[in-house]
């Protein structure tokens, strides 16, 4: 296979210029709240939006997307290259992992969703891919300052075995709709069971390279630091916010409802990892101790619903818990962890 020469990012390609930047500065808006995530595909309008720098306004007859670096030959898209591909919709949990400035705080911003698009392992397939490929750098036409640091493109990392496992999509498509401008448009990166941050947004390059992309959003922040007992247990000191954890999130009851003593009701919520989850425990008493819940099984990358009939036999302030178990046995830590238990306090009068 013929090698492409072009092998670092920065070198022979030119960069695209900037499309407007509106707003030209960072975008966190969060809609639900746990207790409000009762639909199990969400909303266009209820998901998150999340944009470090801004949100580049891209007009998409000048749009194009290059795939190049360690590939048999570099590749130049336009949305209707993309469109005239087959389509494959896929629907995920769709999670950012919180602050990069806070990785142990848990947000709880989650959501499922319908993408639809081009596999990417299909289009790899079709250019040819070098051997010595082991990441894949994906490249947002956003850029700008970020806490006080310059940033040219929102630039991802991630390892090309991900696209093995399947679902990596060149997404046009959010819902059955185009994608609108806050959520990538008009193509971004999805990658289903990785933390929302690897889905780049506004995609103009893909890159395949034999080493990680040095850079702020890789390997400076959304890189956690292990602690000393993490390091003890074998773990490295640094680990790039890949794969989702195992997480559950109490729907109903909402905090602070009041229960009726006696009074049948349900106890629910979603769960959801890279991996898959394959057993939800609930507690009715502070965590003190669980019961096993009842559990859908998984289908494809999208969450699960967990839930347990309650009948609140003792009055009082109850501590609601949910911890959810990857198929590989790993849980939920009880607090200083993005995927820390969620708890949820209810009255029993
Ligand atoms: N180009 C680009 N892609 C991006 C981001 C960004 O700031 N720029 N933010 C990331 C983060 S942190 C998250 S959680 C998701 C959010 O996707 P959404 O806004 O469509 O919900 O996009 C990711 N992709
Ligand atoms: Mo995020």
């Amino acid at each position: 296979m013929p090698l492409n020469r072009d092998h670092t990012p920065s070198s022979h390609v030119a960069a695209p210029a900037r499309p407007p930047m509106e707003p030209a500065e960072g975008v966190r808006r969060i809609k639900l709240r746990p207790h409000e995530m009762t639909a199990p595909v969400t909303a266009t309008a209820d998901l998150a939006v999340i944009a470090h720098l801004g949100i580049p306004r891209i007009e998409p007859e000048s749009w194009s997307l290059r795939i190049d670096g360690l590939v048999g030959r570099s590749l130049t898209l336009g949305l209707d290259d993309l469109k005239a591909r087959p389509k494959t919709v896929v629907e995920a949990v769709h999670q950012c992992c919180g602050s990069p400035f806070e990785p142990r705080v848990p947000t709880r911003r989650v959501a499922n969703v319908r993408w639809g698009g081009v596999y990417l392992a299909a289009l790899l397939d079709e250019i040819g891919i070098d051997r010595r490929a082991r990441f894949l750098w994906s490249c947002g036409l956003d850029g700008g300052d970020f806490a006080g640091a310059a940033c040219d493109w929102y630039l991802k990392d991630l390892p090309l075995e991900r696209l093995w496992a399947g679902g990596v999509l060149i997404a046009y498509e959010l819902n059955d709709a185009p994608l609108p401008a806050e959520h990538g448009f008009p193509a971004r990166l999805v990658v289903p069971g990785y933390y929302g941050t690897n889905s780049v947004k506004w995609l103009w390059r893909l890159h395949l390279a034999e080493h990680r992309a040095d850079g702020l959003f890789t390997t400076t922040l959304y890189s956690d630091a292990s602690d000393t007992a993490e390091i003890a247990a074998g773990m490295p000191a640094q680990r790039p916010v890949w794969a989702i954890a195992p997480e559950a999130v109490i729907v109903a009851p909402a905090p602070d409802a009041v229960i009726a003593a006696g009074e049948s009701t349900e106890i629910w919520g979603w769960s959801w990892s890279f991996r898959g989850i394959e057993r939800v425990e609930v507690s009715v008493d502070g965590g003190a101790s669980y019961r096993r819940a009842i559990l859908e099984p998984r289908h494809g990358w999208a969450w699960q619903r967990f839930s347990l009939p309650w009948r609140p036999a003792d009055r009082g302030a109850i501590q609601l818990c949910a911890r959810a178990f990857d198929v590989d046995g790993t849980t939920q830590p009880q607090e200083g962890a993005r995927n820390a238990i969620h708890t949820v306090n209810v009255a029993v009068p």
